[in-house]
């Protein structure tokens, strides 16, 4: 089987102290549910910035808890266009989860889909933006 544009969608865990997670290449897929956890120890930062987003606006989601589940503080809900190619809202908010673990849940609906996002973290890292 082929691996078509956009279906791959890889969920995981994540344990190093930096890195990216992002919905996969080219366009993400209508209908999908992905998760992902970056684990880190209790009371650690995990600062997170969005360098890429464009998701179809008020359709498809993504929600970051602050902790280990959906039953874990909601820190953002991001939807619509905020960075893509050249163009960028005035100002994107990093994200600071406090509890040592953060997790991310992407959701699009049964129609229509964008490019989708990439977000990088790091762990007790200093602002950078
Ligand atoms: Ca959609």
């Amino acid at each position: 089987m082929s691996r078509k544009r956009g279906v791959f969608c890889p969920s995981g865990r994540l344990s190093e102290k930096s890195g990216s997670i992002h919905d996969g290449f080219g366009n993400y897929t209508a209908d999908v549910r992905c998760s992902w956890l970056i684990e880190s120890s209790p009371e650690t930062k995990i600062r997170m910035h969005v360098e890429q987003f464009a998701m179809e606006c008020s359709w498809d989601h993504l929600y970051i808890y602050d902790g280990d589940s959906v039953e874990a503080p909601l820190l953002a809900v991001f939807s619509g266009l905020m960075h893509k190619n050249g163009y960028h809202i005035h100002r994107v908010p990093e994200i600071i989860a406090r509890s040592g673990s953060a997790l991310l849940y992407f959701y699009s609906d049964v129609a229509y889909n964008m490019s989708g996002f990439n977000i990088t973290y790091k762990v007790n890292a200093c602002p950078s933006r």
